[in-house]
């Protein structure tokens, strides 16, 4: 069956961002946060290291009832079992990677405009990746923000639900919070804390009143 996703803060990891620790040592932290979804992002390995890592964070999110979301690699996605696949604009289409998954995982797509948006939602996507919000150099072809404008749009128009990323850090996201996306990334701000736990805490604290 297909899980459903919970709302609120949504973890994503990036090893590049995160003061020197691996990938699993940052997940057991945010694990210890009381994070309710992971998202696997790793852009700079081989697909059996991914894999490796993958079948790692499984077991672990287990353990903590935690959702897990693979990105990009939907062989990793299916041979891991996770309980979602996240892909881009430049992936397969959704109807195909709805083909290959089968209906018991959930899909989501990063959009950026709204006729993306509407897209998606009509192919069949389970929620969609709106941003960047604000700019960010953590994703290498974020291109400009699409700003609050297209997170407005997406919050009036598009029924399924909407995940805002994309340059949001504790002194911003009272702003991003007054529209109640579902759930709400910050990638940069976490992984690069010097206290993940802290950081997750008060991140919770604003998310939990607002997604
Ligand atoms: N996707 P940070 S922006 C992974 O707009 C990713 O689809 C984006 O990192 C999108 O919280 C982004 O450090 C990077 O700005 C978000």
């Amino acid at each position: 069956m297909k899980k459903t996703m919970p709302k609120g803060f949504y973890a994503i990891t990036d090893e590049k961002l995160s003061n020197g620790k691996d990938n699993i040592t940052v997940v057991k932290e945010m694990l210890d946060a009381g994070i309710k979804i992971l998202q696997y992002r790793e852009k700079y390995k081989s697909k059996i290291e991914k894999f490796k890592e993958c079948e790692i964070i499984r077991k672990l999110v287990e353990k903590y009832n935690c959702f897990f979301v693979v990105n990009d690699d939907i062989d990793i996605a299916l041979a891991v079992n996770s309980d979602g696949l996240h892909i881009g604009q430049t992936d397969l289409p959704i109807i195909k990677a709805r083909e290959i998954v089968g209906n018991n995982m959930v899909i989501g797509l990063s959009t950026s405009q709204p006729e993306q948006a509407l897209l998606a939602q009509k192919e069949g996507a389970d929620y969609i990746g709106v941003g960047p919000i604000y700019q960010t150099f953590t994703k290498d072809d974020a291109g400009k923000p699409a700003g609050l404008e297209y997170l407005n749009f997406c919050v009036k128009s598009i029924k399924i639900p909407k995940v805002v990323i994309g340059g949001i850090k504790l002194s911003n996201i009272a702003q991003v919070c007054k529209y109640k996306p579902d759930n709400i990334c910050m990638i940069s701000e976490v992984t690069m804390s010097q206290d993940i736990k802290a950081t997750i805490a008060k991140i919770k604290e604003i998310i939990d009143n607002c997604c």
